[in-house]
């Protein structure tokens, strides 16, 4: 799709917008040194996050799962969201109906100040017991193992959706509804591999949606969108300010 639009006019168009929502993936965060899940320095410590991620991986070496968990852990309790966070924050608080649906569990939507939000992969500030399921933050660097539940001692788990376990209902709820009323969906820094989140970007298009990508490189969404740009997102959020 030819860029006949410049960014500038995207920020136009987001200022005269009745309802905005974002769907952001891990290139949000690459420039607050978090390492993506794809890119060149995707590998987690040689591990791929399908072989770890997963309730099979967990149920057969739970010890292995949390020692990837404290890993990434340890190594996001020193990064700050940057420029791009802080300009979704702004959008915010500018614009009347806005939703940030992410796919990251790294919180730094959440610490940068984003009200309207939906963590759809879960959150690795949380741990949720594989008992009674309650859910509770834990910032503890590194979690002690085996981490047990206070209330029934059961094994917590990393409050994370991981491959081949549904995505929380509620979360859902509220991103296809976000989807369904915006009349502008930003995507910024998903590779657009994993689903369900690789299909909101139709699922706005087929509700009228215009859609703009705004990412490092062309993913399979670029032959969706409405229009894409190829850029750092620390860089190309702010100009929509
Ligand atoms: C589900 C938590 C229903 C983990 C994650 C077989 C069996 C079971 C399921 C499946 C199956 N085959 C397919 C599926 C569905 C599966 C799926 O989609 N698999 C993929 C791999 C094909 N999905 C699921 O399992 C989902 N559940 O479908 O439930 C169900 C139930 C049972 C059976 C069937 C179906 C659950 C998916 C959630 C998995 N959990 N995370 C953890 O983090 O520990 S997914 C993981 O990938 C992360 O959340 C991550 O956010 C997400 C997507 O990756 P991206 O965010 O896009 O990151 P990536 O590195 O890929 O890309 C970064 C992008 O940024 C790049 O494009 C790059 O160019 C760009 N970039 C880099 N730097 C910058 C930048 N852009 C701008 N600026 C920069 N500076
Ligand atoms: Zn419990």
């Amino acid at each position: 799709m030819p860029n006949s639009f410049t960014i500038l006019d995207v920020r136009d168009r987001i200022h005269q917008a009745r309802s905005v929502t974002v769907l952001t993936g891990a290139g949000i965060s690459a420039d607050s040194g978090v390492p993506t899940f794809r890119g060149a320095e995707g590998l987690w410590k040689n591990f791929r996050p399908e072989e770890l991620a997963s309730l099979d991986a967990f149920a057969r070496d739970p010890k292995l799962v949390w020692e990837w968990y404290n890993w990434r852990r340890e190594l996001l309790a020193t990064k700050q969201p940057n420029a791009a966070h802080e300009a979704l924050v702004q959008l915010e608080r500018q614009l009347p109906d806005f939703w940030v649906i992410t796919q990251n569990v790294d919180g730094l939507h959440a610490m940068a100040g984003t009200q309207h939000l939906s963590e759809i992969h879960g959150n690795i500030w949380k741990v949720r017991c594989t008992q009674c399921h309650n859910v509770c933050h834990n910032r503890d660097v590194p979690l002690q193992f085996p981490p047990t539940c206070i209330d029934c001692g059961g094994l917590l788990r990393p409050h994370i959706v991981w491959f081949g376990e549904s995505l929380a209902p509620e979360d859902l709820e509220c991103s296809y509804a976000a989807l369904q009323r915006c009349d502008m969906l930003l995507i910024i820094g998903t590779s657009g591999v994993v689903y369900p989140a690789a299909s909101f970007a139709p699922a706005a298009k087929d509700h009228g949606a215009f859609v703009v990508e705004l990412n490092l490189e062309a993913t399979p969404h670029s032959s969706v969108v409405d229009v894409s740009f190829q850029g750092r997102a620390k860089e190309l959020v702010p100009l929509l300010l």
